[in-house]
């Protein structure tokens, strides 16, 4: 049996997942199913990128430490990818151990051989990139060419890797193979990154912690890349003893991932490993942003500050995950952006889901009930009129397969559903219901019901790697048992038994009502980005309080100010405002009666460590005594936000 490896990029844990994630997610978990129909032996890897600074800082923000922080969010991708019914063999966590030793392993075998040297950085370093710049990389406003946003002028000893022994290689593969995909993408990546000299690359640093460590050099931690790319080979094995699959799977045969890091796949990724001598992936398929279209018509790229973020969990429950999984993959061209409307979406699974194949199946299954009771008789007419539909259906698969081996999935839908509308013409064209009204035209009636249930199979077999829900309902209801509808019979005509009998089932996509949805669907936009609108105008126009009166330091030292552990917290009874916390001072212990119920829930502060003033007057609140007080902030937007220290200090520390 061939083998298939097909990877996702590995996410970064920032936020949570969004559309324009599923949409990677789901065109290769679309792939890996199509491959498995086909007899393939497949791995589908995808994970997460939970090392660098970003999320050092995001945890330091949040009070935790970055593997709380990161634990909790791959749980929302993990929970994101089976509602979106994306079925993975292999997930990998950059964080798992095996991969932590194989990066020190890979990292030292570089080392060892050469290519990584010992200097200095002096540059221009984008934070939120993790990139370091050279001037003339940076942008016409002299900022990232990434994000765009500020880069600081930064120096540190670092470890380098050498590119430019591999620009040649390069080069020829990104114009002379069919590496990259689309290939009119090569020309932008040579003339900015290749034609100029290929830079060495700066591979690790020591302004932070949360990184693989170096181990022949121990306050360097790895650069985040380098421990990124390489998932794609130690999640099989490589260098590692959890999996040993590498020899199996390696090459990948497609990796695929979205405009804004082509260049660390196209130039980095298989630099690093022509310096190991190891084969190189098959093709790297690069696909646009989905974009959200704001009302004007333009389009916008998606943030969170901006609240344009696209849900994908509304949008299925709403609609359905395959109308959603349909939707993305057959809106988005190889290469090309694609703008996220609601208008587009629901007019695109009325048309072409309601309208188009929906109704070719309740109108095939309703007509084989009603004229025949369901089971459709052996007695066929003899003629063949109908070999158009039978030779469109019976080349179906041919051109699918085409599309799905060029990784273009919007071409493979529309092949499918071109098939569709043929078959639905055929029903213009046939006219059932008026043979159902003549007694010597049962034959012939039961030869065209036939005919559409075999291209109801044949076409619900192809689409059922992009909406894997749904067509087992189909197969259902045409009466095809799952095996039947195999890939081997799906360019065949005449597989169904010719007694076959139908059953009727539910709709499979509901007509949406667009002007109800659209409003609503409006609502939900509007409200998010006014959130999102005030979050920002409150930090903006907050102004702090004026310096309250000067106190000298042993009035400060005065205010006993202790690390504390929240070991439970209940709301009051009688008080809408206040919590009762039972602390672990490191002291015996102490309980503390706070006025911040109605930001917090007693969940979101049990196991964290805050800080108390440790020898304030004890006093009565709503009938509870406090011993003591935490520390909160102000918030801009009037709340209040617990001051958390430093997770890993003892209870008890004082703070001076
Ligand atoms: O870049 N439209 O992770 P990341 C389409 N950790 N695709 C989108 C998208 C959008 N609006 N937004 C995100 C990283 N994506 C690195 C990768 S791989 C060794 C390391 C998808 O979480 C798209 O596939 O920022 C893009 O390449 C990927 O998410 C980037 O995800």
């Amino acid at each position: 049996m061939s083998k298939f490896y097909i990877t996702t990029p590995i996410y970064y844990p920032s936020g949570d997942p969004h559309i324009g994630h599923c949409y990677t997610t789901v065109a290769c978990d679309s792939i890996a199913r199509y491959k498995r129909m086909q007899g393939f032996d497949v791995m589908f890897l995808t994970g997460t990128d939970e090392h660098g600074q970003k999320i050092e800082d995001k945890a330091r923000e949040k009070g935790v430490t970055p593997q709380q922080y990161v634990d909790e969010i791959v749980e929302g991708f993990k929970k994101l990818w089976e509602f979106m019914g994306v079925e993975y063999d292999r997930y990998i966590r950059t964080t798992d151990d095996y991969h932590v030793e194989a990066i020190q392993k890979i990292f030292k075998a570089l080392y060892d051989k050469g290519y990584i040297y010992k200097g200095e950085y002096k540059g221009k370093y984008c934070t939120p990139c993790e990139s370091f710049w050279t001037d003339s990389q940076l942008d016409e406003k002299g900022c990232c060419p990434e994000c765009h946003r500020e880069v600081k002028e930064a120096a540190e000893e670092a470890y380098f890797f050498k590119m430019s022994p591999f620009a040649d290689r390069i080069e020829k593969l990104l114009t002379e193979t069919d590496y990259l995909r689309p290939k009119t993408r090569a020309t932008e990546l040579v003339n900015n990154f290749i034609k100029p000299g290929l830079e060495d690359l700066c591979v690790s640093r020591t302004s932070f912690t949360w990184g693989v460590p170096v181990t022949f050099d121990p306050k360097h931690v790895v650069y985040v890349w380098v421990d990124a790319l390489f998932n794609y080979c130690t999640a099989l094995g490589f260098m590692n003893d959890k999996y040993d699959d590498y020899d199996k799977y390696w090459p990948a045969d497609i990796h695929m991932v979205a405009k804004d890091i082509m260049r660390f796949h196209a130039i980095i990724w298989p630099a690093m490993l022509m310096a190991l001598d190891m084969p190189l992936p098959k093709h790297l398929a690069v696909h646009g942003w989905i974009t959200f279209q704001n009302k004007k018509g333009e389009a916008e790229k998606m943030s969170k500050s901006l609240g344009n973020v696209v849900d994908p969990f509304m949008l299925g429950e709403r609609y359905g995950v395959d109308a959603i999984r349909y939707h993305i993959l057959r809106e988005m061209a190889l290469g090309a952006d694609s703008a996220f409307s609601n208008e587009i979406m629901i007019k695109r699974i009325n048309s072409d889901l309601a309208n188009g194949f929906g109704n070719l199946v309740s109108r095939t299954v309703a007509m084989a009930d009603k004229y025949f009771g369901g089971t459709l008789p052996v007695e066929r007419e003899e003629k063949d009129p109908d070999s158009d539909l039978i030779s469109v259906i019976t080349s179906l698969r041919d051109k699918v397969d085409v599309c799905i081996d060029e990784t273009r999935l919007k071409n493979a839908l529309e092949e499918i559903f071109t098939a569709v509308d043929r078959a639905n013409k055929y029903i213009d064209e046939t006219e059932p219901w008026k043979l159902g009204k003549d007694e010597s035209k049962r034959e012939r009636l039961a030869s065209v019901l036939y005919n559409l249930l075999e291209s109801i199979r044949v076409i619900s077999t192809l689409l059922s790697p992009f909406m894997p829900n749904t067509m087992p309902k189909v197969w259902e209801q045409i009466g095809a048992p799952a095996e039947v509808c195999s890939y081997e019979n799906a360019d065949k005509f005449g597989v169904l038994p010719a007694d076959v009998t139908v059953h009727k089932g539910e709709i499979l996509f509901p007509r949406i009502d667009m002007d109800k949805e659209i409003d609503e669907l409006n609502k939900i936009i509007e409200a998010n980005m006014a959130a999102a609108k005030a979050k920002l105008s409150a930090e903006e126009l907050f102004t702090p309080e004026p310096v309250g009166e000067q106190i000298d330091i042993d009035e400060f030292a005065k205010a006993d100010l202790r690390v504390a552990l929240v070991k439970s917290c209940e709301k009051v009874k009688k008080s809408k405002k206040l919590l009762c916390l039972q602390l672990d001072d490191g002291m015996g212990g102490r309980q503390v009666v706070s006025g911040i119920a109605p930001w917090y829930a007693p969940e979101d502060l049990e196991g964290k460590k805050v800080i108390i003033v440790a020898n304030l007057a004890p006093a009565e609140l709503c009938g509870v005594e406090s011993q003591g007080m935490i520390l909160a902030a102000d918030n801009p937007d009037g709340g209040a936000a617990v001051v958390f220290p430093d997770q890993s200090l003892p209870c008890g520390s004082k703070i001076r």
